[in-house]
């Protein structure tokens, strides 16, 4: 049985902990896609399955940029509905399998989420009001603000965008980034947003870049009561390359799981970097074996069955 499948929807509760309806704990663990538009073929039945029941996963995220190219807000008509289509299929997929779903506005050149935010609005609208009866769906509504963007200016954004989704869907939990590239959580910590009582703060780490200083905030921002989800990690560098440092990855996870948060792997593809999953010459889609995966794919695999 899934967690989705023994838990249903979840929420916020007082505490700010991700429980169900018995305010019982849940903890979270899963795989992120690389950008939709880029790696549509991973949108698969056999491979959610597969992720589902071979891996112990127990979330996808459906990382959708909006900027890059064939983003969700720069490429044409046509590319706009092969986006929308490969959620549909994703957030299908996922319910079929009983795996808790994410749709991530992938915001990253576009550092600040004001600047696409009438787009964000008729998005968030438009799949708020197709998926709000299923209750394994998460909204991630700005990805990583970055460089100049404010916590002020990521607040007004999510006090825009969220009434929209709440229009349609009462209780989906809600995913706010924080300023720096979704880091600065102790902003976040001093000054939630209040129109909303389900949301839940990003704090995205890469191992050999992000170490003490980066757990000490998260620790201390946990400790003000603050509700976190790791939605994104890497066990490499920030640019998502260079070496793993599974030193550092093995003491983020100790310490996400002493608090309960859970946690997200960046990223399913074969594309040539270290934060990949599959080795760049495996074409598969499905069915994947030892030698098709990259190390820190296989690093998480264990962490994931000792989970289990
Ligand atoms: C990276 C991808 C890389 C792509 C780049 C720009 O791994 O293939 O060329 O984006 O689109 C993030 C971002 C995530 C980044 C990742 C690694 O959320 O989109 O993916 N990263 O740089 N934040 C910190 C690291």
């Amino acid at each position: 049985m899934t967690k989705y499948e023994k838990h249903g929807a979840l929420h916020v509760n007082s505490k700010g902990k991700l429980v169900d309806h018995n305010n019982e704990t849940v903890v979270l663990r899963g795989l992120s896609t690389h950008g939709l538009a880029w790696y549509p073929q991973y949108i698969n039945r056999d491979f959610f399955e597969f992720m589902s029941e071979k891996w112990d996963i127990d979330i996808i995220r459906l990382a959708m940029y909006t900027a890059e190219e064939n983003g969700y807000c720069v490429g044409d008509d046509a590319n706009r509905e092969k986006l929308i289509d490969l959620i549909d299929k994703g957030v299908r997929y996922a319910t079929e399998v009983g795996l808790y779903v994410i749709i991530d506005w992938h915001i990253l050149s576009d550092s600040n989420p004001l600047i696409h935010k009438e787009d964000a609005k008729k998005f968030f609208e438009l799949v708020a009001s197709k998926y709000h009866a299923y209750g394994n769906v998460f909204y991630e509504i700005c990805n990583e603000p970055n460089v100049d963007c404010t916590w002020s200016d990521i607040k007004k954004y999510a006090e825009e965008v969220i009434p929209v989704i709440r229009k349609y869907d009462e209780y989906a939990p809600v995913i706010c980034g924080t300023p720096r590239w979704s880091q600065d959580v102790d902003e976040a910590a001093s000054d939630p947003v209040t129109i909303d009582k389900n949301v839940i703060y990003a704090l995205h780490f890469y191992a050999d870049t992000h170490r003490d200083e980066l757990r000490n905030k998260f620790t201390e921002a946990l400790n003000k009561g603050l509700p976190i989800f790791i939605s994104e990690f890497g066990c490499c560098n920030a640019n998502g390359n260079l070496s793993n440092n599974f030193e550092e990855a093995d003491k983020w996870i100790a310490l996400a799981d002493s608090f309960d948060v859970g946690y997200i792997m960046w990223n399913i593809s074969n594309r040539d970097e270290t934060s990949a999953t599959f080795i760049p010459t495996c074409e598969k889609t499905t069915g994947f074996e030892e030698d098709d995966l990259r190390e820190a794919c296989r690093w998480y695999l264990k962490v994931l069955s000792d989970h289990k």
